[in-house]
C-alpha cells in the first residue's frame, strides 16, 4: 500500500500519458472497479484507469514495471470467483474504452475485435452477418470479449460448440513485461511451435492484458426448439442425456432442480408445467421446418415410460424458446441476494452419476439446514452447487461453514478425477482448493510460465495462486 502522497504521485505519472478523465480515483469509481459479481470483498483499489489504446496499455504495463505497482485487468467483472477484484491497493485497468469492432472477413468466417467489445455486441455483430458466435450465457449483456477469453468461459453451449477456447483464432496481448506480442494471428493452422494463445486464455489476467482478439464464427443454428422435462431423480437426468443425445442434435442439455426453479418463479416466471418434480432437463436441439419434432415427441413418450419423466413441454415459436431458457438462465440472478456459496465443479461425463450420488449424500448430510441448489451444463460434466445463506447467519461464519464442507466436496471430486472449477475461474474464491485438482509439481510449473510473463509480478498478483 502506498501513503495519499505517494499514490497522487503515482497518478499524476499515469496522468502524463493517459487523459486525467481516464484516470479516476473517485470512491464511486473505485467500488464500481474494484468488484466483481461475488460481492465477498471490500473493493480497495488505488485507482482505475482506462486507456483508450494499445499503446497507452503497454505505456502502463510499464510503468507499473517500474513502480511494482500491481495490475488488476478488468472486463465487465461479471466474473463470480474474484479474478477481477481489487482489494489490495492495485491499479484497475478497465478495458471499456476499447470496444471497438475491428476487422470482419466473411470467407475467413472471422471476427477481430477490442478486448472491452460486449458479448452481445459481437453476437449481434455475427447475426447482423448471417453468423453465429456460439459462446453464450445469461451474462451476455455486459461481460466482454477479453475477460470471457481470460476466464476461458463456457456458458450454455458448450455440449456443441465448446468453450471459448475453442473459437479464438488470434490474440494480441501485452505481457507483464509490456511487450505487445501478435499470437496465431487468425490461422486456422499453425505449427510453428508453442502456441502461446492458449496461455493466455483462462489465464485470469495473471500473464498479462489482452487488448484484441480475432475470433471465428459458425453458421446460425437452424429454428432451435426447446424442451423442458419434468425428472424424478438424478439417474433419469442421465439416462435422459443418453438417449437424447443420440437421437437428437443437440445444443443444450441443462439440469436444474425444483428448488432452484422456485426462486425464478418467485421473481415473476411461470411453471412450465403443473407437474412438480425434484429436477428439470432443458434440452435445446436444431428443428428446421420441424423436421425433427416427431421424433422429439416419440423420444418423450419413450422416456415417459421408462419413467425418466414425469411431465414436460416442447416449445412452440421462437418466444417460447426465450420463455423457457429464462427458467434456467435467470436462477443464478434469482439467488444473488442470497449470498450463495457458489461451486462450480466438473467431472467427465461418465463419472456424473457417481459424483452426483456421491455429492447428494455428503451435501444432504451436511447441510441439513442450509438450503442447497443445484443447477448447471450437466451435458458438460459441469454443475453449480449454490449453498444459500440462512436469514440472518453472520457472512464469515457461513463462508467458514461452507468452505469446512468444501473440503470434503472437493475430496470426492478429486477422487472422480474432476475440476474445482469447470468455468468460473479459480481467481481468490477457489485458490485455497486448487490443490484438489493440480498437484504440486504442475502448479510449480504454471509459477514459471508467470515468471516468464510477469517477472516483477505485477499482473493480478494473488490470483489462481501465490
Ligand atoms: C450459470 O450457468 C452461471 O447460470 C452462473 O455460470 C452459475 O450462479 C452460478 O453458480
Ligand atoms: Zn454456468
Amino acid at each position: 500500500m502506498h501513503t495519499p502522497n505517494e499514490s497522487a504521485a503515482l497518478l499524476d505519472g499515469i496522468r502524463v500519458f493517459i487523459e486525467p478523465a481516464h484516470v479516476r480515483s473517485d470512491p464511486d469509481s473505485c467500488l464500481n472497479y474494484g468488484r466483481d459479481w461475488t460481492r465477498l470483498y471490500t473493493p480497495n483499489p488505488l485507482a482505475v484507469v482506462l486507456p483508450g489504446t494499445v499503446e497507452q496499455v503497454q505505456q502502463l504495463v510499464r510503468y507499473a514495471n517500474e513502480h511494482r505497482l500491481a495490475l488488476v485487468p478488468s472486463g465487465g467483472r461479471t466474473g463470480l470467483s474474484g479474478a477481477a477484484v481489487a482489494c489490495r491497493g492495485e491499479l484497475v485497468v478497465s478495458l471499456e474504452r476499447m470496444s471497438r469492432i475491428l476487422d470482419f472477413d466473411p470467407t475467413d468466417r472471422s471476427v477481430t475485435c477490442q478486448a472491452g467489445v460486449v458479448t452481445e455486441a459481437v453476437q449481434n455483430f455475427a447475426r447482423d452477418h448471417g453468423l453465429y458466435y456460439p459462446v453464450d450465457f445469461a451474462s451476455r449483456g455486459s461481460s466482454q470479449i477479453g475477460g470471457n477469453i481470460a476466464t476461458n468461459a463456457g456458458g450454455i453451449k458448450v455440449i456443441r460448440y465448446g468453450l471459448t477456447r475453442d473459437w479464438v483464432t488470434g490474440l494480441k496481448v501485452v505481457t507483464g513485461c509490456g511487450d505487445l506480442l501478435d499470437l496465431n494471428r487468425g490461422l486456422i493452422k499453425n505449427a510453428s511451435g508453442y502456441d502461446l494463445r492458449h496461455l493466455f486464455i483462462g489465464s485470469e489476467g495473471t500473464l498479462g492484458i489482452i487488448v484484441e482478439a480475432t475470433l471465428k464464427l459458425t453458421r446460425p443454428l437452424r429454428e432451435p426448439s426447446v424442451m423442458v422435462l419434468g425428472v424424478p431423480d438424478l439417474d433419469s437426468v442421465m439416462s435422459l442425456y443418453h438417449i437424447l443425445r443420440n437421437k437428437l442434435e443437440l445444443s443444450a442439455f441443462e439440469f436444474f432442480s425444483e428448488r432452484a426453479l422456485r426462486h425464478v418463479l418467485k421473481k415473476g416466471l411461470h411453471r412450465p408445467f403443473d407437474t412438480e418434480t425434484p429436477y428439470y432437463v432443458l434440452v435445446e436441439f436444431e428443428n428446421p421446418e420441424q423436421l425433427h419434432t416427431d421424433t422429439a415427441l416419440a423420444l418423450f413418450e419413450h422416456c415417459a415410460e421408462q419413467g425418466w419423466l414425469a411431465d414436460g413441454v416442447i416449445s412452440q415459436s421462437e418466444s417460447q424458446v426465450k420463455e423457457l431458457w429464462r427458467l434456467r438462465e435467470d436462477i443464478s440472478e434469482s439467488i444473488a441476494e442470497y449470498q450463495p456459496y457458489k461451486n462450480d465443479v466438473s467431472v467427465r461425463i461418465s463419472r456424473v452419476p457417481d459424483f452426483l450420488a456421491e455429492a447428494d449424500t455428503l451435501l444432504t448430510q451436511e447441510y441439513p439446514d442450509f438450503e442447497v441448489l443445484w443447477y448447471g451444463h450437466i451435458g458438460d460434466g459441469n454443475l453449480h452447487i449454490n449453498i444459500l445463506k440462512p436469514v440472518g447467519m453472520n457472512p464469515t461464519a457461513f463462508a467458514q461453514k461452507c468452505g469446512a464442507v468444501s473440503e470434503h466436496l472437493f475430496a470426492i471430486l478429486q477422487r472422480h478425477g474432476g475440476s474445482i472449477s469447470a468455468e468460473h475461474g479459480v481467481g481468490l474464491t477457489k485458490k485455497p482448493y486448487l490443490h484438489y485438482t493440480r498437484d504440486e509439481t504442475e502448479v510449480n510449473y504454471l509459477r514459471a510460465i508467470k515468471q516468464v510473463f510477469d517477472p516483477n509480478r505485477i499482473m493480478n498478483p494473488g490470483k489462481i495462486f501465490d
